[in-house]
């Protein structure tokens, strides 16, 4: 049985979220309360995920299970209310869904439903994913199943990109995500850090979703859903890239760091909410 946990916000998680995500104190309804459109980034939708309480031991479902080597392997995040409440008292409940074996590594999939306390109503529908390497080979199924928009390929059209924003991130901008919730060592302490192969502590992956999820908001509007696959690491202060294609409904995207050329987050997309426009 899912157990779950209040969680409760006001204007000042929003402003930190905002904050977090690369906000400038220019950008006034990311960081003014008493701003007309004053609004949360929509990906804001993972942070109740934290506060669900974990329902799931690792150590009970996995060999060799080491936090260490833990990382974010994708994410998934539907939001079922619009505009995202700027405050609200949310309860989360968390399920294990399935747990591929990658030979090297697993991959452990969960979802998370997102309430409001007092309506009852539904706020988000997460899913995600952790790919814990090294805890592979129990002779589990070796390819995911499909589950729709959420496992969706978005492969990048062979165009050039019809959108490209660029963003460098700021070297604190993992020491002030942690304080959102997720506070894995991975992302501040180098000696946690080194034992998972990095040098320097790396960026949340839910962080470079976020700053990639108000670039698609900046350049297209408020969307449905959104789905990301973390390809390769992000060190705070790297420069991101948001590449994106237009194809109906969805904008599909990817994201480079500028410094190594490399992808860090792939077969991304989101499904546009029609007649919604941002305001920021
Ligand atoms: O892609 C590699 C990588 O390094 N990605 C970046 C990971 C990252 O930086 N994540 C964000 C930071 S970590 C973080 O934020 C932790 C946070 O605090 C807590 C998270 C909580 C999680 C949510 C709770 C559920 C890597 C290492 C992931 C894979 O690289 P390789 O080992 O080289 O694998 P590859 O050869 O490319 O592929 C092998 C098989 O695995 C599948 N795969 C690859 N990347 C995946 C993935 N599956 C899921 N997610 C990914 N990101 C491939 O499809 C391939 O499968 P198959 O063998 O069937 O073709």
């Amino acid at each position: 049985e899912p157990t779950a946990s209040p969680y409760a916000y006001t204007k000042k998680e929003v402003i930190l979220y905002n904050l977090s995500l690369g906000a400038k104190r220019t950008d006034l309804p990311l960081v003014y309360e008493h701003h007309d459109s004053f609004q949360v980034l929509p990906t804001f939708g993972v942070i109740p995920t934290y506060f669900a309480k974990a329902s799931i031991d690792m150590n009970s479902i996995l060999p060799n299970f080491d936090p260490r080597m833990l990382l974010h392997g994708e994410q998934y995040l539907e939001i079922l209310q619009y505009p995202v409440p700027t405050e609200a008292k949310l309860v989360s409940k968390t399920r294990l869904i399935e747990v591929v074996d990658k030979g090297n590594a697993a991959v452990v999939r969960r979802g998370t439903t997102t309430e409001d306390v007092i309506t009852g109503k539904p706020v988000f529908y997460n899913e995600s994913t952790a790919f814990i390497r090294g805890s592979g080979g129990f002779g589990g199924a070796r390819k995911p199943a499909d589950r729709g928009a959420v496992t969706a390929e978005n492969k990048a059209p062979s165009r050039s990109p019809d959108r490209v924003v660029e963003e460098k991130t700021s070297e604190e901008s993992a020491a002030l995500y942690r304080v959102l919730g997720d506070w894995n060592p991975l992302h501040i302490d180098p000696t946690f850090s080194s034992a998972g192969g990095f040098k320097v502590p790396i960026l949340h992956g839910l962080a470079t979703f976020g700053i990639s999820g108000k670039h698609v908001v900046q350049s297209y509007g408020p969307f449905k859903n959104i789905k990301v696959r973390f390809t390769g690491t992000v060190l705070p202060g790297e420069t991101l890239i948001t590449e994106m294609w237009k194809e109906g409904k969805k904008v599909v995207y990817q994201v480079r760091v500028k410094e190594s050329g490399k992808l860090c987050i792939s077969n991304a997309a989101v499904e546009l909410m029609e007649g919604a426009r941002a305001k920021i």
